[in-house]
């Protein structure tokens, strides 16, 4: 263990825990915690370095609004994002790119770097094409509305081209795109309210134009949305649920004209997070990533220039992951593993203590190819289940493989989620 190393960083995170700017919202008193408890969430992060673009992009993006530097790693990162926007520029999605845009040009004084890569005209293009797909399909936009919000922020902060007015016309509370499976999805609401806040400043600073009735609409647009986050606060302080709060936590810290402050008690929510933080439920770079900003009092609308993030006048040493050790005495466990479309399709599956999900779903496939073979992608959260018996997750059709544990809707994916003995695990063709 090299803890010696990390304690002057240790320091830096009882000071940078008090988020001075945001007043009386979110006073976090020194006392109540160790300067040791945001280590597991830096190692994480820092050891991703060998990780992929996006999760490198979002990785880049949280720690430079944090002001933490390295420099190999922060090289490493700026190195990853520009090979993968120069290699496949036109693979990436709107929400990629707008990420990419958002970690390159955050807190630099000169937009150097993506003005060189012509990122902003490129997103204004792939924002766009998703405008266009919701004409034609229905309303569905290629990817999704936590996307759109991103592309917008990202031109907002960084002088792209985008219509107000049909940023008003899609960014209505109620449009289907905020909700799956018809339950309001907090983190693309905190990603609107982000993007929403941004366009408005830029509106009242006189830095865009916009008609009295677009910015009545915009006001009137992030209350709403600010009320339903509200809304899926938790006992324990979480909103939505662990993986949400962060981003929930930026779009509050933004938008307390909204709401009074009795209706949020942003202590506690720090409190369960960094509860959760010990308990190591942020183990994977994307999640560690984007929760990290709201603890230092920071949100994407800093990333806007140099002045506005993190002081960045301390270095931090990486600490090396753990060698893991094999697990000389391993032992069993069953599962019950089912696929189901419109008929069921059910198989008991034997695997090691400690599998995770997809174990189980390979495992199954090599006892029946035909009912159970599936496909993944590898993504900032880990792999993505994309189809199983040959059918494939669609985005015109708001298609996809849910995946269950007794009936309930799990909040990991398939490359995390650890399975118990006994379990019902179920991967299910649903609509969101
Ligand atoms: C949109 C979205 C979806 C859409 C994706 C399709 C679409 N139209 O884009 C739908 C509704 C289908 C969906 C499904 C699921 N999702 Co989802 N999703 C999101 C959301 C809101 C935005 C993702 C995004 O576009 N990111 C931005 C782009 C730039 O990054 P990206 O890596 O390229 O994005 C892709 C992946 O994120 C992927 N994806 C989406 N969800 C998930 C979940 C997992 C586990 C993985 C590996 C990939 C993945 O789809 C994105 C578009 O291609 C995030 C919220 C967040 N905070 O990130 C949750 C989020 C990633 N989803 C989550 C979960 C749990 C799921 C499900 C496992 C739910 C379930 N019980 O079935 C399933 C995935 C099952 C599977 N097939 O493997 C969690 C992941 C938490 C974790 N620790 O793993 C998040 C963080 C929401 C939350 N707060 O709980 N999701």
């Amino acid at each position: 263990m090299r803890q010696s190393q990390l304690l002057p960083l240790g320091g830096l995170l009882l000071f940078s825990l008090i988020p001075s700017q945001l007043g009386t919202i979110c006073e976090v008193s020194q006392e109540n915690y160790s300067c040791l408890t945001l280590l597991p969430l830096l190692n994480t992060m820092i050891n991703s370095k060998y990780s992929r673009e996006i999760q490198a992009a979002n990785v880049l993006l949280s720690l430079r609004l944090v002001g933490i530097q390295d420099q190999s790693l922060e090289r490493h990162l700026v190195q990853e994002v520009k090979k993968n926007e120069e290699k496949k520029a036109l693979n990436l999605t709107s929400g990629q790119l707008a990420l990419v845009t958002l970690a390159l040009g955050a807190c630099q004084n000169s937009d150097e770097t993506i003005t060189h890569l012509h990122l902003v005209s490129k997103l204004e293009k792939k924002f766009q094409e998703e405008i266009e797909n919701m004409v034609i399909h229905d309303g569905n936009p290629l990817t999704n509305y936590y996307q759109l919000s991103l592309d917008v922020l990202a031109l907002c902060l960084f002088n792209g081209n985008y219509s107000v007015t049909e940023v008003n016309e899609y960014f209505i509370p109620e449009n289907k795109n905020f909700y799956f499976g018809g339950h309001f999805s907090v983190d693309t609401g905190a990603m609107a309210v982000l993007a929403l806040t941004c366009v408005k400043r830029r509106i009242i600073n006189g830095q865009i134009k916009a008609s009295e009735m677009d910015l009545k609409h915009i006001t009137n647009y992030t209350e709403s949305l600010v009320k339903k986050i509200l809304s899926e606060k938790k006992e324990n302080g979480l909103i939505g649920n662990i993986f949400s709060t962060g981003e929930a936590m930026q779009a509050l810290f933004v938008s307390s004209n909204y709401y009074n402050q009795t209706e949020w008690n942003c202590q506690e929510t720090l409190h369960t997070v960094l509860r959760e933080i010990s308990q190591g439920s942020f183990r994977m770079p994307t999640a560690a990533a984007q929760v990290l900003p709201a603890l230092f009092g920071k949100t994407y609308l800093d990333a806007y220039n140099s002045s506005s993030c993190g002081s960045g006048s301390f270095n931090i040493s990486i600490q090396e992951p753990l060698p893991i050790e094999p697990n000389s005495s391993s032992s069993w466990i069953s599962v019950n593993y089912t696929v189901k479309i419109n008929e069921t399709y059910f198989t008991n599956v034997t695997v090691e203590n400690g599998s995770f999900f997809l174990d189980v779903m390979k495992r199954a496939q090599e006892i029946n190819e035909t009912v159970f073979r599936f496909t993944y992608v590898e993504s900032s959260w880990g792999p993505y289940i994309t189809s199983v018996q040959g059918l494939e997750a669609n985005n015109n059709e708001r298609t996809y493989w849910e995946l269950l544990s007794d009936g309930k809707p799990l909040s990991q994916g398939v490359g995390s989620y650890v399975v118990q003995n006994g379990e019902n695990l179920e991967v299910r063709w649903s609509k969101y």
